[in-house]
């Protein structure tokens, strides 16, 4: 494979400043005219040949300032158009190629989707349009001509403002897009079909008035108007807590059916997986209304995060994302709640970002190779790039942080950045060195901290010693000591803050661990406090210290952190499951901590009245949690059994108080997503769970009267998860009364797929396997490949079942889906991420099912990379 480095960077040897595009569309051959206005880059070199990328290209015509090209002075190929020596002054090169986008079944480029066409550039979907620069640092400003027939395509869009329409005759017509900024290719789209549309506008801050479309399928107009808020929030957001604006007269958001993510944000016109888009309380959940506010948001945002300011190179790609993670972080906190959004956020870095890094995927923020970018859109770039940023903000302080991101959009607006200019901002403004900082970005690994703390009496001292350890990565044995931010509380008996006093001085509460260990001593303690460490998750470590059960739950019920309230709870249950996996393997006793019970009685308590908050301090850490906290020999279906013994025990002793909770916690009036709602039906549903915990009569009768008598999808797609756990007749019934209703509701139908495909149960595999045969899957879709394997390829202990099976039936999937979709293909496999975990049989059963998968012919760059890096 061909591998491309960071390390080899240069700038590009020629720049297009300006793109006339002609589209005519046609189903199967669609004529692209491209006038690409040329010149030499002083920055690059001189006698450069102009190579230009193609990917899957019919070369129709080229021609240079309007004159035929001599053949031996013009190379081409489907992936490449070479000009030998092109002229050394400034030069309009005009290409026509061909392309058919009913056969585009990669979904990158130029495609149809329901009968629309629509395009997806990023990373490099640009070159499959036509031959170009195709890279992010080549920022051309873009004039686009659409043309189709009136009657299948009325509605034709691009980029920017709308300059001209018109009729094309033969009962065709056209639209002129014309986008005054300057973009790379990767932001570049064009959409046209028969959709319906959302209207309204915004007022700019500086008063520019800005038309707001949303174009879905026809009759789904009502499920767009949620999206449209969303558009109009994230608007005003982003003006007042980052100062950003709008910047054309028009923003636009359309929905397609088949998209291989979830959403892009093409300049102007936001292109929209339909799952983040539409939503109604009869076909959206909860978790469906938070999603796509809190996507819309991300798309939005990266006008200024991404689009005014974008990558020099694809290694930069977190200069864009994970800024663009925290914004929408921090949106979603003002917008909803800060301390339960910090606690999903933290959920979600584990399960995904900790896995990817603890395994063979693991890589730095900023990676400094790759053979294929699209595998590089990961958990650690985006996730834990925002993370990294979020640490900038905790050691340098708000003030600081927003002096430097001020700085950063004026003086970097309209250009191609790295890191190293992101960064140096920062430095700038807070006259602090970053060197260090750097390290996150270049130093994969989930760095793990111990923490001892010590007591003195006679001195009334506290100390603090935290020893850090990055451990090796593929390609990075070694590593050295990051900057750790440690904030860090002293919670005193009464469950209040005391004062951190350090060498007679207040002192702050972000300890920097600059190196190897780091001890700090906390002065005029009359008593042993209670140490609180990494408040609000103040870095994306894994933490081990010597706190005792005792201090942990007594922080579960004082900490004035929430997060670490949340935390401490976490903590003292995930030790208790680990202790119960040892002896469940062993046959020793069960550790029994009735404590836990207490800790998650207060989520149920009638004073509780943060429900969404007390929702998390009573879901118990996940599987997922427990293998990643064992680290090595992972058995899941003892960490499986483990939690549910818990969960038994836990529901046993607090039967009635979750009963009466349920009873009081029954929506009453109508629906509405907002946050506390939700938090509401949440809790709500976590009490269920416990209720049928035992799998018993009692429990599943409840859940099936909630299945039957709900009046919104968030409790009744609840109530069938819940049902979904066990093997009870109630299961199929609710299934397929689900299906009846639903059937004709694709976005629908994946939930009810993926619900299955989930299931704890020894047939699951089998029910997916005919699943992929029913009239509600198709291989051609991704939402259905996500919804049915990918949910499958994350289902722990069915995934990986002792006989090998769910590991082949993946590996199987991605090599069939391979040839149609590698981008889909690809991530499919991200379910091996931690074989390397697991005990002994399985990991044979795993690297057989991927060394099989190794040796297929022909698999695609995406998918082969993912097979070589797993196998590494
Ligand atoms: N930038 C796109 C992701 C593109 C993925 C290309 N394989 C969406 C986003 O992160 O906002
Ligand atoms: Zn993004």
């Amino acid at each position: 494979p061909q591998i491309v480095r960071l390390a080899d960077y240069r700038p590009s040897d020629f720049l297009i400043e300006t793109v006339d595009l002609d589209v005519n569309l046609h189903p199967t051959a669609t004529r692209v005219t491209a006038r690409l206005s040329i010149r030499p880059n002083p920055d690059g070199r001189e006698r450069a040949a102009l190579v230009l990328d193609g990917e899957d290209l019919k070369l129709v015509s080229a021609a240079i300032d309007g004159g035929a090209i001599e053949a031996d002075a013009l190379d081409v190929s489907p992936e490449r158009l070479t000009l030998a020596n092109p002229p050394r002054r400034p030069f309009e090169l005009t290409i026509v190629t061909e392309i058919d986008p009913t056969a585009n079944t990669r979904l990158m480029g130029l495609y149809r989707s329901n009968g629309a066409y629509t395009t997806q550039c990023e990373a490099e979907g640009f070159r499959r349009i036509t031959y170009f620069l195709d890279r992010p640092d080549v920022l051309a400003v873009y004039t686009t001509r659409v043309e189709g027939p009136k009657d299948e395509t009325p509605v034709l869009l691009s980029n920017g403002n709308l300059a001209e329409t018109g009729e094309a005759g033969d009962g065709r017509h056209f639209a002129v897009w014309h986008d005054p900024h300057p973009k790379p290719s990767y932001l570049f789209a064009l959409v046209a079909g028969d959709l319906g549309v959302v209207e309204d506008r915004f007022v700019t801050a500086s008063g520019r008035d800005v038309a707001l479309k949303v174009f879905v399928e026809h009759g789904r107009e009502d499920r767009a108007t949620y999206a449209m808020d969303a558009i109009k929030r994230s608007m005003r957001w982003d003006e007042e807590a980052f100062g950003r604006e709008y910047d054309l007269d028009v923003f636009m958001v359309v929905a397609v059916s088949h998209f291989n993510m979830g959403a892009m944000e093409n300049k102007g016109l936001n292109v929209f997986n339909d799952k983040y888009v539409l939503a109604s309380p009869e076909t959206a959940t909860d978790g469906d209304y938070a999603n796509i506010e809190a996507i819309i948001a991300h798309e939005y945002f990266h006008n200024w995060t991404g689009n005014r300011i974008t990558c020099r190179d694809w290694f930069q790609l977190c200069l864009k994302e994970g800024l663009t993670v925290f914004r929408d972080q921090e949106f979603t906190s003002d917008t909803r709640s800060r301390p339960v959004k910090r606690i999903q956020d933290v959920r979600n870095l584990r399960a995904a970002q900790f896995a990817e890094d603890s395994g063979p995927l693991a890589h730095p923020v900023r990676p400094q190779a790759y053979a294929e970018i699209n595998n590089f859109y990961t958990p650690t770039v985006y996730e834990k790039g925002a993370e990294v940023i979020r640490m900038l903000k905790v050691l340098i302080g708000p003030e600081a942080f927003k002096a430097g991101m001020d700085l950063y959009f004026d003086r970097h607006d309209g250009q191609a950045c790295t890191i190293e200019q992101f960064v140096a901002c920062f430095a700038e403004v807070s006259g602090r060195d970053l060197d260090q900082f750097m390290l996150w970005y270049h130093q994969a690994g989930t760095p793990s901290v111990e923490v001892t703390t010590a007591y003195d009496a006679a001195t009334k001292t506290f100390t603090i010693e935290a020893t850090q350890r990055v451990p090796p990565t593929p390609g990075q044995p070694t590593k050295a000591p990051a900057v750790i931010p440690m904030v860090v509380g002293l919670v005193g008996p009464d469950g209040r803050d005391l004062p951190l006093v350090v060498g007679g001085r207040k002192a702050d509460a972000v300890v920097a661990l600059t190196s190897a260990t780091t001890r700090v001593t906390f002065e005029g303690l009359e008593q042993r406090p209670v140490a609180s460490l990494f408040r609000n998750f103040s870095a994306p470590v894994k933490l081990s210290a010597d706190l005792t059960d005792d201090d942990y739950l007594f922080l579960a019920a004082n900490d004035p952190d929430p997060f670490n309230r949340w935390q401490a709870g976490q903590t003292v249950a995930l030790r208790n499951l680990v202790a119960r996996v040892a002896a469940l393997r062993t046959g020793g006793a069960t550790p029994e901590e009735p404590r836990i019970a207490d800790a998650v009685g207060r989520a149920f308590a009638p004073g509780e009245t943060d429900h969404a908050f007390a929702a998390q301090v009573a879901a118990l850490p996940s599987e997922g949690d427990v293998a990643r906290e064992i680290g090595d020999d992972v058995d899941p279906d003892a960490i499986h059994a483990a939690r549910r013994a818990l969960k038994g025990a836990i529901a046993a002793s607090l039967a009635d108080e979750i009963a009466a909770a349920y009873a009081r916690l029954q929506d009453t009036g109508h629906y509405s997503p907002d946050a506390a709602s939700a938090g509401r039906r949440a809790l709500k549903v976590s009490a269920l769970d416990y209720l049928a915990a035992d799998g018993g009569a009692e429990g599943v009768a409840l859940a099936k009267a909630l299945f039957d008598g709900a009046t919104n999808m968030t409790d009744r797609i609840m109530a069938l998860q819940v049902l979904s756990l066990h093997a009870a007749p109630a299961r199929d019934a609710a299934l397929d009364a689900f299906a009846a209703s639903y059937g004709s509701d694709p976005l629908l139908m994946d939930k009810w797929l993926l619900i299955q495909a989930s299931a704890p149960l020894p047939d699951t595999l089998d029910r997916v396997r005919e699943l992929t045969r029913s009239r509600y899957f198709d291989f051609g879709n991704p939402n259905r490949v996500r919804s049915l394997v990918g949910a499958f390829g994350a289902n722990p202990t069915q995934f990986n079942r002792a006989d090998g099976a769910g590991y082949a039936f993946v590996a199987e999937t991605a090599r069939a889906l391979d040839a149609r979709n590698p981008q889909v293909a690809a991530r499919l496999l991200g379910a091996f991420k931690t074989w390397r975990a697991l005990e002994p049989g399985r990991r044979a059963k795993a690297e057989d099912a991927l060394r099989t998968l190794s040796r297929a012919s022909g698999l695609s760059a995406d998918v082969g990379d993912i097979v070589r890096r797993a196998l590494g």
